[in-house]
């Protein structure tokens, strides 16, 4: 026999592949039970009230992608073994050689299409619950460094660094940002994770449901440290604890905002500042670091439109509250923080008018 005519011997799927098939319907029916029985939130706790729907997609893209692989992995093994060569045949046998089989083309098309337009229905789905999150409610800033988070509240003066603490039940709205280089801000519990940017904020918003302690983790290779910036917590409780939690930093960091800001010691003179000048000094001197926007909208530090009218930031970066003393007082001296170097007036060039034009016309702002 030649193995021309060996080559177009039809192919016969015997009992064994019967046996096979019936088989591995069953561990994909299992596959897709055990998913959807798991006890995920037993060894991972669902903080956040949309941290259930990710477990939802999660769950399903599990159940499905088992029972995928075992049907792949299983005919795998099942042809290797069945059409495997035999010492019966003769050394220079080759295998069956098929081209096209329209049918099959059409259903592994038709069903893996299917699959995926099903899998971005429900991801769509849960990624607007997860964006429609209400806007309103606690505003808190996260900020990265190498190598922990602080953490920033409105009328709390400065900034924390230990926990980040959040009542319960109460939409969040989280703004992320970082000082020094790229890093992750991911707490597990509440499946959400988002990377911290220098130079950029953005936003994620939640509702805490389930009150307890949960680790925050950076998730980008920041440098020597990165391993280490995964101690801090996040903690979930009711909203008295909050309150309590609250109040005693807003005590422990009231001094910061009663301290005078000092222009070598002298308040900056405010008298006789005009706002059309400080407009235009502000288009020289500023704009390349600061936008006419709100707060959050940073170029490399904040937006400066209701710098001294903000509810959400009744304090400027520095702790202190935003009154036009305490804005010359920056302007002044210059303030390292957070996001970086605001300079001092020697190095913006800045006269003791000029830092009196300036603030009359950040005043003007709203
Ligand atoms: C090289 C970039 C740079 C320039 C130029 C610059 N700033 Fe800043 N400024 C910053 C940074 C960065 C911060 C925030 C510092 C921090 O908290 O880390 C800041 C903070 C401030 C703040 C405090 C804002 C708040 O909400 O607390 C004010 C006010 C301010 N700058 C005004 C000005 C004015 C007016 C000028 C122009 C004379 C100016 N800055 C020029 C980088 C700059
Ligand atoms: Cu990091």
């Amino acid at each position: 026999m030649s193995s021309i005519e060996h080559q177009v011997q039809p192919v016969r799927l015997g009992r064994g592949f019967w046996t096979a098939t019936a088989v591995l319907s069953v561990l994909a029916v299992a596959s897709i039970v055990f998913w959807y029985v798991f006890p995920l939130e037993r060894y991972l706790p669902a903080a956040i009230v949309t941290a259930r729907q990710v477990d939802t997609l999660f769950r399903f893209m599990a159940a499905t992608g088992s029972a995928l692989y075992v049907f792949v992995a299983g005919y795998l093994l099942y042809f290797a073994i069945a059409f495997r060569a035999r010492s019966s045949d003769p050394p220079d046998a080759i295998g069956v050689q098929i081209h096209d089989n329209h049918k099959l083309e059409f259903w592994w098309t038709l069903i893996p299409l299917l699959f995926v337009i099903l899998l971005s229905i429900v991801s769509v789905r849960i990624w607007y619950e997860i964006m429609l999150e209400p806007e309103n409610g606690l505003v808190v800033e996260a900020i990265g460094h190498q190598f922990y988070f602080s953490f920033r509240y409105p009328q709390i003066n400065g900034e924390l660094t230990d926990e980040m603490h959040l009542p319960l039940n109460e939409p969040v709205t989280l703004n992320l940002t970082s000082s020094d280089v790229i890093h992750g801000f991911w707490v597990p519990a509440m499946r959400l994770k988002n990377d911290t940017v220098p130079g950029l904020v953005t936003t994620i918003r939640f509702t805490p449901r389930l009150p307890g302690r949960y680790p925050i983790i950076c998730t980008q290779f920041c440098g020597v440290l990165h391993g280490t910036m995964n101690k801090q917590l996040l903690v979930i409780e009711d909203k008295a604890s909050f309150e309590r939690w609250y109040r005693g930093w807003q005590t422990k960091n009231a001094h910061a905002s009663n301290a005078l800001p000092a222009a070598g010691g002298q308040p900056v003179s405010l008298q006789g500042g005009n706002a059309s000048a400080g407009q235009t000094l502000f288009a020289q001197k500023c704009a390349a670091c600061h936008k006419i926007a709100p707060f959050d909208q940073r170029l490399v530090g904040p937006g400066l439109k209701n710098v001294l009218h903000d509810q959400a930031h009744p304090n400027l970066v520095d702790g202190k509250p935003a009154t036009e003393q305490n804005v010359a007082g920056i302007l002044q001296n210059g303030y390292t923080g957070s996001m970086g170097t605001m300079p001092n007036a020697s190095a913006n060039g800045l006269s003791q008018q000029d830092i009196a034009n300036l603030v009359t016309y950040l005043n003007t702002l709203k």
